[in-house]
């Protein structure tokens, strides 16, 4: 029996709501054969990620899922067998009335953010609203056992060590985009919000002793590199070298191209929620600009992970690993934070491996969101 799946998003601003939702509409067609509508309210964000789109369609096909614009003004729909709301979205009125009025009583979720908060292990699965008898459900993605897990493709981690150990393929991609990797160079993507500690940690690799080669792609980082290298109007393809340190500005690319890109790298500045659990995946080691909200509370959810991800680390090797976090967070000494953090460079590296091994031991999201769906019809 094919599963009835609709996924709504509305992209807030950047690239995450529709980044996840993409990615998770993908896999449960391609690994759980579900039949999946993806209604998106912003096709223009969307066709960063996947350039193919056609923004003006109301309804088209990519890669097995049917990708529909969610109009202003909502036309009757039947719902499907499974709903989720992405990200506490409000569905429309009318297709909250079609859940109700169906023959079978559908499962519907609010699909949350991800933290690594220990609460979000006792919210996980719980009941939330209701709309007439149809009961919503929390489903809480995570790092630990108890949660949701993490979207991770099955075959992600084989494709990742496959591309990592042929030199070639990763020689290739990057040529693919331009960039001709320095002689002995650390190659540093970096992906982020605007940041006033960028310019420290600029200064500190430009004055190292090891050639850095630092790949941005377009985005919102972009000012403050422009400002620290003194050149106006950066664009794509642009390449500055100050002392020791290579800046290249990179087209964005699509989203699986994201992964070679983070795979290619020694070290991944990420952000948000999708490119940061990428990143994990990359098994390679990072550093998380957060999502800053309200009254700071995106600190306790950088606290949070960072209690996690640390655990098995030296206590030195914390401390440093943590005092970059923080410091990239708050925008303030970056410099002796990176100092500190090369300083444990080979330890940092073996345990990304092992936090990418040990997260992968979870089931991941798509899975776990088919199991909950199994267990409760
Ligand atoms: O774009 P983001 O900042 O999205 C954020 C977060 O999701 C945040 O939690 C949310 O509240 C806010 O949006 C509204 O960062 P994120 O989550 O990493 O999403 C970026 C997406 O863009 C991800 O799917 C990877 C993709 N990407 C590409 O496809 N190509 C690229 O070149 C780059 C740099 C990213």
């Amino acid at each position: 029996m094919k599963v009835d799946w609709d996924i709504f998003c509305t992209v807030v601003d950047n690239y995450g709501d529709i980044g996840v939702t993409w990615r998770l509409a993908r896999q449960l067609v391609a690994e759980h054969h579900c039949s999946v509508r993806l209604w998106v309210d912003d096709l223009c964000a969307f066709e960063r990620l996947c350039p193919e789109l056609d923004v003006n369609a109301t309804r088209q096909w990519q890669q097995g899922v049917e990708v529909c614009h969610w109009p202003a003004h909502w036309q009757p729909t039947d719902a499907a067998d499974v709903v989720i709301a992405a990200f506490a979205c409000q569905l429309p009125g009318a297709y909250m009335e079609a859940m109700a009025t169906r023959e079978t009583t559908p499962l519907w979720m609010n699909l949350d953010y991800l933290s690594a908060e220990d609460w979000i292990v006792g919210c996980h699965g719980l009941p939330s609203v209701k709309h007439k008898h149809v009961q919503k459900y929390f489903f809480f993605p995570g790092f630990q056992a108890g949660t949701g897990g993490l979207l991770r493709e099955r075959d992600l981690l084989l494709r990742r060590e496959q591309f990592q150990a042929d030199p070639h393929a990763r020689q290739a991609f990057l040529q693919g985009l331009g960039v001709e990797r320095a002689e002995g160079a650390e190659l540093i993507s970096l992906f982020a919000y605007e940041n006033a500690g960028l310019a420290d940690w600029l200064d500190v690799m430009a004055a190292g002793a090891k050639a850095t080669h630092l790949l941005v792609p377009e985005g919102r980082i972009l000012g403050d590199v422009s400002r620290w290298l003194g050149v106006e109007g950066l664009s794509v393809g642009a390449r500055e070298v100050r002392g020791a340190l290579t800046v290249q500005v990179l087209p964005f690319v699509r989203q699986d191209q994201y992964d070679l890109l983070l795979w290619s790298c020694d070290f991944n500045a990420v952000r948000g929620e999708d490119s940061f659990i990428r990143a994990q995946w990359a098994a390679r080691p990072m550093l998380w600009h957060i999502y800053q909200q309200e009254e700071d509370i995106h600190l306790d959810k950088l606290e949070a992970f960072l209690a996690l991800y640390t655990q098995r680390l030296s206590p030195a090797a914390r401390t440093a690993l943590e005092g970059l976090w923080r410091a990239w967070n708050t925008g303030e000494g970056m410099a002796p934070a990176w100092v500190a953090a090369r300083e444990h460079w080979p330890e940092l590296q073996n345990h990304a491996q092992a936090w990418c091994l040990e997260q992968a031991l979870q089931a991941d999201l798509a899975a776990a969101l088919v199991q909950f769906y199994l267990n409760w019809i």
